[in-house]
C-alpha cells in the first residue's frame, strides 16, 4: 500500500569514504553517525501498470533521468524482489532550510527505501531496509536508525548493512554553519573514487579508523562529548587531507569552512566543548552539548549571519507516516 514514508539525515562522526564494491555500494570501512532531527525527506511510492517509466517529483518538480538514477536502482531492488515490472510514480518533499545546500541523499535514499517496500507490499525488517537504501547511497544505510548508527561494512549484499547503537538521549547536538557556495563541483561519489583511486594518503586513512571506532564508541557510551567531538573532529581533517593527495587534488574547503573550523576552536579555548566535522561540501557542522547549543549559536554569530546558522537536535529512525 503506498504510504509516506519519513527519515531523517544523518551525519557521520567516523566517515565513509570509499567503496570495495561500486555497484553493491560495499564500503572500504565502518562508518558512525548521528541520526538528527532538523533535516528529514517524506517519500510515497505509487506503482502503476499505465506509466512507461519510472517518475520522480521533488518537492513538486518533475526530475531528470540522471536524479531518477539512484531512485530506479532501488526501485529495480523492489520490484525484483516483489515479482512485478510496474514502473512507480515518486513523490518526495525534502524538508531542508532553503538553499541550505544540505539536500541529502541519505534521508531521500532511506525513505524511497521504506516508501518502495512499503508500496510493494514487502514486510522488510530494519536490517534489510538498511541493506536496501545502501544499494541507492551508502549513507542512506544509516538513516533507518535514530541516533548514532554505525554502518559495519560487511564484505558483500548481504553482510552489509547499519545497526543502532546508543539513542543518543544525553546532552549532545550539532549546529550547522551553512557557508555561502557555489555549485558543488566533485560529488561525494566522484570524489571518493577518484581518492581512492589515486590518492597517496588513502591507505593512511584507513589505518587509523579501527582506533577511531574503537575509541568514539567508548567515549559515546561514556557521554562523553568532549571526547566524541575530538575523535569525530580527527576522523573529518584526516579524510579530508585524502583530497588533497588525489589526482587532480581537489578540496572541499572554502575559505568560509575554514573561518568557521578556526570559530570553533577560538570558543573551545573560550572553554565551550565545541568540535567541528565536515562532509563533501563546504559547510561546516559544530558538535556540542544541546545545554550550550543558544549560547554556542550566539557566539558564532560574530562571525555568521543567523540564517547561517541551523540548529539540530539527535533525531528518530525511519517513520511511516498516518496518511
Ligand atoms: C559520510 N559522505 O559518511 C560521508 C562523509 C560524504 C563524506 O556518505 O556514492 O552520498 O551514494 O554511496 O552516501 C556521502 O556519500 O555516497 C557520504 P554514495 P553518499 O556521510
Amino acid at each position: 500500500m503506498s504510504k509516506w514514508v519519513r527519515a531523517h539525515t544523518n551525519i557521520a562522526l567516523i566517515k565513509y569514504w570509499g567503496k570495495e564494491n561500486e555497484e553493491f555500494i560495499i564500503p572500504k570501512n565502518n562508518s558512525l553517525s548521528l541520526t538528527l532531527d532538523a533535516f528529514y525527506t517524506d517519500s510515497k511510492v505509487t506503482f502503476d501498470s499505465s506509466l512507461k517509466e519510472d517518475q520522480l517529483i521533488l518537492d513538486g518538480e518533475k526530475q531528470d533521468s540522471i536524479a531518477l538514477k539512484k531512485v530506479s536502482t532501488i526501485l529495480d531492488i523492489v520490484r525484483d524482489k516483489a515479482d512485478f515490472t510496474d514502473f512507480a510514480l515518486v513523490e518526495s518533499i525534502n524538508y531542508v532550510p532553503t538553499a541550505a545546500g544540505l539536500a541529502s541523499s541519505a534521508s531521500g535514499l532511506a525513505a524511497l527505501a521504506g516508501a518502495a517496500s512499503a508500496a510493494a507490499g514487502l514486510n522488510l525488517s530494519s536490517k534489510e531496509l538498511s541493506r536496501l537504501a545502501r544499494r541507492g547511497s551508502g549513507s542512506a544505510s544509516r538513516s533507518i536508525y535514530g541516533g548514532f548508527v554505525e554502518w559495519e561494512k560487511g564484505t558483500n549484499d548481504e553482510t552489509s548493512f547499519a545497526h543502532p547503537i546508543d539513542n543518543a538521549d544525553w546532552d549532545i547536538g550539532m549546529l550547522f554553519i551553512i557557508v555561502k557556495q557555489a555549485k558543488k563541483d566533485v560529488s561525494s561519489r566522484d570524489g571518493m573514487q577518484r581518492t581512492v583511486a589515486t590518492s597517496p594518503f588513502y591507505d593512511g586513512w584507513l589505518a587509523t579508523l579501527d582506533q577511531d571506532l574503537t575509541d568514539i564508541k567508548i567515549s559515546i557510551a561514556e557521554q562523553s562529548i568532549n571526547k566524541v567531538g575530538a575523535i569525530a573532529e580527527r576522523n573529518a581533517l584526516k579524510m579530508h587531507a585524502t583530497t588533497l593527495g588525489a589526482q587532480p587534488p581537489f578540496t572541499y574547503w572554502t575559505a568560509d569552512s575554514m573561518l568557521a573550523m578556526e570559530a570553533v576552536r577560538t570558543l573551545r579555548k573560550e572553554g565551550y566543548s565545541v568540535y567541528f566535522t565536515m562532509d563533501a561540501g563546504p559547510n561546516v557542522k559544530v558538535i556540542c552539548k544541546q545545554s550550550e547549543m543558544s549560547k554556542i549559536k550566539k557566539a558564532l554569530m560574530s562571525y555568521f549571519d543567523e540564517e547561517q546558522i541551523i540548529s539540530a537536535k539527535p533525531g528518530p529512525g525511519i517513520q511511516v507516516l498516518e496518511n
